[in-house]
């Protein structure tokens, strides 16, 4: 078993209930939750959207592989009606994105797939949840905590 850590964001429809509604989903494919932060409202970043998103981050232990929990995450996306995948840092209004974040201390680099999350220590919107409920974990690609990335992102004044 693996943990895995989620994270989960959503900026149309009913927000609280899409975040509910795939935590839902999630834990059906993968069993239960074992963390799940507060639901957090936050600007959009990286674009300019009216609508706020509702961020969250969430745990589960799995014996997928990354690339079966990508299949994963990807269908549940669509079920909840994703129908537009950011691509290349433009970014859309979503009902639901559901991103692996970490996935024990396995580093990957793949066109696919990339865990630790790529831009994860840059996001306030990914770091206050996992910090709520991963303070301790270590990002296994930069050898930090998620506290000490949540702190430094903090200084930096984003
Ligand atoms: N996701 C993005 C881009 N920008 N901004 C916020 N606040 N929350 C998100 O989940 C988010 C974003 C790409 O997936
Ligand atoms: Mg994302
Ligand atoms: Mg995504």
């Amino acid at each position: 078993m693996t943990t895995a850590y989620l994270g989960l964001g959503t900026n149309i429809g009913n927000k609280k209930e899409n975040l509910t509604r795939a935590i839902g989903l999630l834990s059906l494919a993968l069993g239960p939750c074992t963390a799940h932060s507060s639901f957090i409202e936050t600007a959009p970043w990286g674009f300019d959207s009216d609508n706020a998103f509702l961020n969250c981050a969430v745990a589960f232990e799995t014996e997928l592989t990354p690339l079966e929990l990508l299949d994963t995450t990807e269908r549940i996306e669509r079920e909840l009606g994703r129908t537009i995948k950011s691509a290349g840092g433009i970014y859309h209004d979503r009902t639901i994105d559901i991103d692996i974040l970490l996935y024990g201390n396995v580093v990957i680099d793949t066109p696919r797939l990339t865990i630790p999350h790529p831009l994860m220590h840059l996001r306030d919107f990914v770091l206050e949840p996992l910090a709520e409920i991963a303070p301790e974990a270590i990002h296994p690609a930069l050898g930090k905590s998620i506290h000490q990335l949540a702190a430094e992102l903090g200084d930096t004044g984003m």
